[in-house]
């Protein structure tokens, strides 16, 4: 199906699912999980986004999440964020009939930066700028807080080649945040850990009640659960998937290729 007919029949649907990878980001200039040069040059993303890497070396693990956040911070919003901001703001007009929900899996904080409407948007595996207390007296406390550096120890030159200090030992806590009672974590879901309950029951409540008329599945691998579970649950019920990635699929009704950044846009005009 050509483009043009995608957006023909894109403005007759009424339920719209977003489902948002790394590859989203791209074309704002932020490594994707799995692409060229990993998201730490020599260091992979999958080691170090575990509870158990922070047990082992919170100082490690502290360097990577700041270097990401100062990362993301620099970063802008681009076309495609701004695309489905619009998409959400479209679908809040009584008159527009659109129901619409963003579900990212990103924790770069470029949608909600783009003026994603927050009620649209489901940050599946958390954010890089919530930091979470790990002491049992703070009750696991999330805060949002957006400072870079969140301590002076943990500052990233802006030329970007910041890798971690094989001097610091894990001991070295002075290098990690921590609040009165005890040492922050960065408040981002890691491999091993559920995702927020909250998220789950609106995410299952919008595809098992209303009928997804079609799901975007935009710069993603498709290779973390459960996020890539609510593909099936769509299709499962009948919605049409358009996949917009720099590879060509052959799993879905519309695969469209290319930088997302750029297609997005053009698909959702
Ligand atoms: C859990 C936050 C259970 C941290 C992340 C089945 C069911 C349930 C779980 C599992 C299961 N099988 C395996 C599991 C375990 C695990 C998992 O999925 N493992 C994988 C590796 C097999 N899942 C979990 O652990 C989840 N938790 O299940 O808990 C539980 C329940 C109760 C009690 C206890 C436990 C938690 C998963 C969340 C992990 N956290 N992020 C951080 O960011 O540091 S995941 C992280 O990786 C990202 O958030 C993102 O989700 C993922 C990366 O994926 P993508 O976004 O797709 O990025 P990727 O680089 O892979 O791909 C980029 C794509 O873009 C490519 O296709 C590329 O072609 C394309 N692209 C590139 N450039 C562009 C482009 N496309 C368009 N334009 C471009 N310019």
């Amino acid at each position: 199906m050509s483009l043009t007919e995608f957006i023909a029949d894109r403005s007759r649907c009424k339920t719209i699912l977003a489902l948002v990878g790394a590859g989203l980001s791209a074309g704002s200039g932020l490594d994707t999980f799995r692409g060229a040069g990993g998201l730490w040059n020599n260091y992979n993303a999958m080691d170090l986004a575990t509870p158990d890497a922070f047990e082992r070396d919170p100082c490690l693990v502290w360097q990577f999440y700041a270097y990401r956040r100062h990362c993301a911070l620099k970063a802008k919003p681009n076309s495609g964020h701004k695309a489905l901001s619009q998409l959400s703001r479209l679908s809040l007009d009584p008159e527009s009939r659109l129901s619409f929900l963003t579900l990212t899996q990103n924790v770069d904080g470029l949608s909600a930066r783009a003026g994603h409407d927050k009620r649209a948007l489901l940050e599946l595996h958390g954010s890089l700028f919530s930091v979470k207390c790990t002491s049992f007296e703070c009750a696991y406390k999330n805060d949002f807080n957006m400072d870079d550096p969140l301590v002076p120890a943990l500052s990233v030159p802006d030329s970007g080649d910041y890798l971690p200090d094989p001097s610091l030992s894990p001991e070295d806590l002075p290098h990690c945040p921590r609040c009165k009672t005890g040492l922050l974590r960065p408040g981002v879901v890691w491999f091993g850990e559920p995702l927020p309950f909250r998220v789950i029951d609106m995410a299952d409540e919008f595809i098992m009640f209303k009928k997804v008329d079609l799901m975007l599945v935009i710069g993603t691998s498709l290779t973390v659960w459960p996020a890539a579970g609510y593909v099936d649950m769509v299709k499962s019920r009948g919605g049409r998937i358009a996949i917009f990635n720099t590879e060509t699929s052959s799993e879905c009704e519309w695969s469209v290729e290319g930088n997302a950044a750029e297609t997005l846009p053009k698909a959702l005009e």
